[in-house]
């Protein structure tokens, strides 16, 4: 192959379709980035809990065929498991992302505009960010550590994965390490490390389409502050456009030195709501 050829075939496989072509060829892997969704897994406070029930099983209708079906009930949060955030999730000083009003946006207890039904399903080009990895500390970074614009940058370059507009750019603090400790990984005590306003900022600046991570809240929450301090939220999500996935599975990419991935998504469809439950893949 000549060189033109070879830069040219580089520079294809960094679009989004590139990746997925290669993976293809090559033999796709893919990556669950959703955690399963069980009674009593970590969540936050601030939404309710996820409940699931089988009120109709195998023998309670049996078909003249001899036939039954069991069929079951979920009752969620939609900000609960793995999850994005819609952009009338947030509102400053009374006011949505649009400029519009948020109490009258909600009138009639759904968001016609800013709902995640009108959250596209995205495949893009998904970079891992993995801070633990840059700044030293693989096992995670410390509870209630704020992940600087200096980090991210230096993750970013250490991997040779700069960020590119409408990328999915997921931020891996190592948090989810400890997803099998409800009150741990919930972090209301400990604080949880993230991104603060700075941070958020910065990925801001780089015109992501989505950023994600391993935690409850993807941003900073610091020692005893509870989930209800959210600046990176509202830079994101009122300010910039950028949605917000948090509670995702990204050790395994980290750990297989993935940092650069077809990334696919689809929220579920729900009319006007404040967020929607996702299984999120990255595609290799
Ligand atoms: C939290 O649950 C803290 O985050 P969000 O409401 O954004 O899903």
């Amino acid at each position: 192959m000549s060189r033109e050829e070879s830069s040219a075939e580089e520079a294809h496989a960094t679009t989004t379709t590139g990746l997925l072509l290669r993976a293809v060829q090559d033999g796709i892997r893919i990556y669950d980035l959703g955690r399963p969704l069980t009674i009593g897994m970590p969540q936050s406070p601030n939404h309710p809990a996820f409940w699931h029930a089988l009120p109709r099983r195998h023998g309670d209708m049996v078909r003249a065929d001899g036939g039954s079906a069991a069929n079951d009930v979920i009752t969620m949060g939609t900000h609960v498991g793995t999850h994005i955030d819609a952009f009338s999730h947030v509102s400053q000083d009374g006011r949505l992302i649009d400029g519009s009003d948020a109490v009258e946006a909600s009138r009639g207890g759904r968001f016609a505009a800013l709902g995640a039904h009108t959250i596209a399903p995205m495949l893009r080009r998904g970079v891992l960010l993995d801070v633990p990895a840059a700044l030293g500390t693989p096992e995670g970074c410390a509870p209630g550590y704020e992940i600087t614009p200096d980090d991210l940058a230096a993750t970013a370059e250490r991997q040779g994965t700069p960020i590119g507009a409408g990328d999915v750019v997921l931020i891996r603090s190592g948090w989810g390490r400890l997803f099998g400790d409800r009150d741990a990984y919930t972090g209301l005590e400990s604080g949880v490390p993230g991104v603060g306003e700075a941070g958020a900022t910065w990925l801001a600046d780089h015109e992501p389409h989505a950023v994600g991570a391993d935690t409850i809240a993807f941003e900073c929450l610091k020692p005893g502050g509870g989930h209800s301090l959210l600046p990176a939220h509202r830079v994101l999500l009122v300010e910039r456009g950028v949605y917000i996935i948090e509670t995702m599975v990204l050790d395994e990419l980290a750990a297989d030195g993935v940092h650069e991935f077809a990334f696919v998504l689809s929220p579920l469809p729900i009319f006007g709501a404040t967020g929607s439950p996702v299984r999120p893949l990255a595609v290799v």
